[in-house]
């Protein structure tokens, strides 16, 4: 009767099970944000902590589990047992006991060794990664005074300051200018040259949010009034997705950030990019009436566009180059288009590919996040619903003539227009 209960759930069990391992497979697991994918020795160095902890917990799986199965079949009750004489049970045998302890206490220190030695690794910028500092080890007075040897290796390493907001990221390099202080921070999106060391200077402006980039490194936290610090480094091209990992409010879930890894080339001219100001726009366009409602509807309080002396706004996300960035809105509406992105995606077998921005999706993503500010009427007659929930761009309260408001802004279909064709205009 049981024999047969256990034949039928093994039948059913095997063909599930192989589909639970099929579903393993390394190919199925190369998704957008995987741990189980790195591409840069930090994600690497904790990817190999994961797998040596599997395999020590599989190799203890297989012998507890292994010795259960043996005592359980071995001491099994046979027909005629009742008669048989009780076994005397043992009680505390200190050698079992001891060896038990002493096995415990020897898997904890293997898992501990490369636990400790990847958390030291991944705290910052490690010598290895710095060529100089190789160097200098052997011949110290290679580079010049050896006193000099702290700046160079300094010089060596690219600094980036993440800043957390209520709902998305904000990234500055100081060495190179572009700070939020100088009106030239860079939202959402961030740059990093391949193979080059990049310490990560962590702060928050509000609650406390964590930085994760799955497949490169992750997670470290931004807290308010504290500093963290971390380092990544991308070792191929590509486009990679972040997200924030802490929870941190209504729209947690929506703080996305972008990292694109790019040559040093390209970097050097994506860095004087975003130095340049915007361009003047046509007389007479969209664009040109777009930018008039741009300072009339309050924009230009909150954001900052180099070139439009009016705007000068630090508080939310810049946008002198709105219109090159592949997403929008803390990367949560993607400008490309999804199925020209998705094809691609599944020529190259490769996450990493990325489409150009399509202007089309861009300018739609735009008139949405514009103009879903929960006060306009869709046309169900229903309030819209906003693109973000609580994101402080259509529910920050702020002072005007009438006393503390929230900044809800309605928009003809026009007006819409004007501003998304001025936006496009923010490569
Ligand atoms: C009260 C301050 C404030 C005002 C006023 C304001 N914004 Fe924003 N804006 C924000 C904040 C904050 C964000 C980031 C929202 C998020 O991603 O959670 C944002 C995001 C944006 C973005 C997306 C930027 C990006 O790179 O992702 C655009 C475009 C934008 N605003 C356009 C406008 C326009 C056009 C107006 C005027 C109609 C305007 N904003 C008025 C605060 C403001
Ligand atoms: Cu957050």
């Amino acid at each position: 009767m049981f024999s047969r209960f256990f034949s039928r759930v093994g039948l059913l069990a095997t063909p599930i099970l192989a589909l639970v391992v099929a579903g393993c497979s390394k190919a199925d697991m190369n998704v957008r944000q995987s741990t189980l994918d790195p591409k840069g020795p930090v994600a690497q160095v904790q990817y190999d902590v994961f797998m040596d902890t599997v395999w020590l917990v599989v190799v203890l799986f297989a012998l507890v589990g292994g010795l259960l199965v043996y005592a359980v079949i071995k001491f099994r009750a046979r027909p005629g047992d009742e008669n048989a004489p009780r076994i005397e049970e043992g009680h505390g045998n200190p050698l079992v006991e001891i060896g038990l302890i002493t096995a415990s206490i020897g898997a904890l220190v293997i898992i501990a060794i490369p636990t400790l030695s990847a958390i030291w690794y991944d705290d910052d910028v490690p010598d290895a990664a710095v060529p100089t500092s190789k160097l200098a080890a052997w011949y110290p007075r290679v580079e010049g005074a050896k006193e000099n040897y702290a700046k160079v290796v300094e010089e060596q390493v690219l600094e980036i300051d993440v800043i957390g907001k209520q709902w998305w990221f904000r990234f500055e390099y100081p060495q190179f200018g572009l700070t939020n202080d100088n009106k030239r921070s860079v939202p959402n999106e961030f740059v990093i040259p391949k193979g080059k060391a990049v310490r990560i200077n962590l702060r928050s402006e509000d609650v406390i949010h964590s930085f994760w980039i799955p497949k490169i490194a992750g997670k470290v936290d931004l807290m308010p009034g504290r500093k963290n610090h971390m380092w990544i480094q991308g070792d191929e091209v590509g486009h990679y997705y972040g997200q924030c990992a802490e929870f941190c409010g209504d729209s947690h879930a929506y703080m996305l950030f972008r990292v694109e890894v790019v040559e040093p080339a390209e970097f050097a001219k994506w860095v004087q990019k975003q130095k340049t100001d915007s361009q003047p726009v046509a007389a007479g366009s969209k664009a040109e009436t777009g930018k008039a409602l741009f300072g009339t509807k309050t924009c230009v309080m909150c954001h900052n566009i180099n070139g439009n002396p009016m705007a000068a706004g630090a508080f939310a996300p810049d946008l002198t180059h709105v219109a090159s960035r592949k997403s929008l809105a803390g990367a949560w509406l993607d400008n490309r288009d999804p199925k020209a992105q998705l094809a691609l995606e599944q020529k190259d077998k490769n996450t990493e590919s990325s489409v150009a921005v399509d202007n089309a999706v861009l300018k739609a993503n735009l008139i949405k996040w514009i103009g879903s500010s929960g006060v306009a009427t869709g046309a169900d007659g229903k309030p819209t619903k906003d693109v973000k929930p609580g994101n402080r761009m259509h529910f920050y309260k702020m002072f005007n003539v009438a006393g503390l408001n929230e900044t809800q802004q309605k928009f003809t279909d026009h007006e819409l227009d004007c501003l998304a064709e001025y936006l496009l205009t923010l490569k």
